[in-house]
């Protein structure tokens, strides 16, 4: 498998970028080797500028559930962009996005879009203070919320990967205010709502996806909605991954369990720049104009993107479409576990630990073989499948991952696993 167009490029990207990637998570640096440069992606695969083709199970880190370039979304896209790219006014673009989001999600009585899933959290977490007149927050060790001072806590994803889970540049004063605890610990929320008199929310990962894939134990997300009501603390559903992705309707509606407000990204925008934040009618209207906490964002709305989110939202919806692609994950997930090994799903994300057992939180995350990982990582590239370059990631299947393609994934997984033993 030659990779020296992809070393050129990287070589170029490294002079210029940070890590040679526009976002941390892409840098192979956690994992060994180098990242393929992609000029192509369709259905399950990618293919990079060597020639070489992949399975993908990155998915845009997400959005991709219909697969690549679904037809019915290039082609809605394509004609919009005849139709003008943008023009900061509002439009019907936005106006069918958000009903949909509002229809598949009651709790979503309100929202309002931006364009990423940073931006939703950091606005999440302005309204809810704002709602509350409260400044602190609790977030769960090992769980991302974006790059957004405040949630450089302990975060996940590649904060963790690359041992900045506390970031240098943000001031002590404003992480002051954020509040850890162990995925999955009542107890130690329970504990830190005596202690502080000051939470206005409490922010989680419903199925957390940035340390790995770990499920909610029962009765977590239940307690957290019990211990919010009681104490008058806002509780927010982080669905920036779950959303659309474990559940048409979210997590929140896997779990039933209702959030006072829900943060989006990924799916929702199919592939392109889409965040958005909703909830309660009476929090949104606190938001600007509406309201006086101010929000904003150029782009926010932008209809084309708007257009590749309703497409893949309408076709998601379409009856036997979601259970198809849970059906996908399943069969994959069923196929890649041993007696070393646990692999399973929620819903369309997939994870797989090199453990005995799945672990709850983070500390038991930290203690699986991670150096396995890096071992099999290198071995499925080299065999043509794409994982995320992390195990503190989550991996996403799409419609596209029929049987021929979960078979070529199940063939390199057992050259793989041989060769990373
Ligand atoms: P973005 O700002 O990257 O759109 O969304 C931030 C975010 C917020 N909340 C959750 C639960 C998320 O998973 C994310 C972003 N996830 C990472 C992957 N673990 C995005 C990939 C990246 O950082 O490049």
């Amino acid at each position: 498998m030659s990779s020296e167009r992809s070393r050129a490029y990287n070589r170029i990207t490294g002079e210029l970028f940070p890590g040679g990637v526009s976002s941390p998570v892409r840098a192979f640096a956690g994992v060994g080797g180098t990242p393929p440069v992609i000029r192509k992606a369709k259905g399950a695969l990618l293919y990079d500028v060597d020639g070489n083709d992949y399975v993908d199970l990155v998915g845009s880190w997400g959005p991709m559930i219909l697969g690549h370039a679904h037809p019915e979304v290039t082609r809605a896209v394509a004609a919009r962009v005849q139709r003008g790219l943008g023009t900061g006014t509002p439009s019907p673009d936005e106006a069918r996005l958000g009903r949909l989001v509002a229809t598949l999600l009651p709790s979503v009585e309100r929202l309002r879009f931006v364009v990423s899933g940073t931006e939703a959290c950091m606005a999440a977490l302005r309204l809810a203070r704002a709602a509350t007149g409260r400044d602190k927050v609790i977030k769960f060790e090992g769980c991302y919320h974006g790059h957004a001072d405040p949630f450089l806590a302990s975060a996940g994803s590649g904060a963790l990967t690359f041992g900045t889970p506390n970031s240098p540049g943000v001031p002590a004063d404003v992480v002051r205010d954020t509040i850890t605890a162990p995925y999955n610990d009542l107890g130690a929320v329970a504990q830190a709502l005596e202690e502080n008199e000051e939470i206005a929310a409490i922010f989680v990962e419903p199925v957390a996806g940035n340390m790995g894939l770990i499920p909610p134990v029962e009765g977590f997300l239940e307690g957290l909605r019990e211990l919010c009501t009681d104490y008058g603390a806002l509780l927010v559903f982080d669905e920036v991954m779950t959303g659309f992705r474990v559940h048409l309707g979210g997590a929140q509606a896997l779990y039933d369990v209702m959030p006072d407000l829900t943060c989006f990204g990924k799916v929702i925008g199919g592939g392109l720049p889409v965040g958005a934040y909703g909830g309660r009618a009476d929090l949104l209207a606190q938001v600007a104009p509406e309201g006086p906490v101010y929000q904003a964002g150029t782009l926010s709305g932008n209809p084309v993107a708007m257009t590749a989110g309703y497409r893949t939202l309408k076709a998601l919806s379409r009856p036997g479409v979601f259970d198809a692609i849970v059906a996908n994950a399943t069969r994959l997930a069923e196929g890649l576990g041993d007696d070393d090994r646990v692999a399973f799903n929620v819903g369309t994300m997939m994870g797989l630990w090199f453990a005995d057992s799945a672990p709850r939180n983070l500390e038991e995350a930290k203690t699986t073989d991670l150096e396995r990982f890096k071992r099999y990582h290198a071995a499925m590239l080299a065999h043509g499948v794409h994982l995320p370059p992390s195990p503190f990631e989550a991996w996403f299947v799409s419609l596209a991952h029929d049987d021929r393609i979960i078979e070529r994934v199940l063939e390199a997984h057992e050259a793989s696993i041989t060769a990373s033993a």
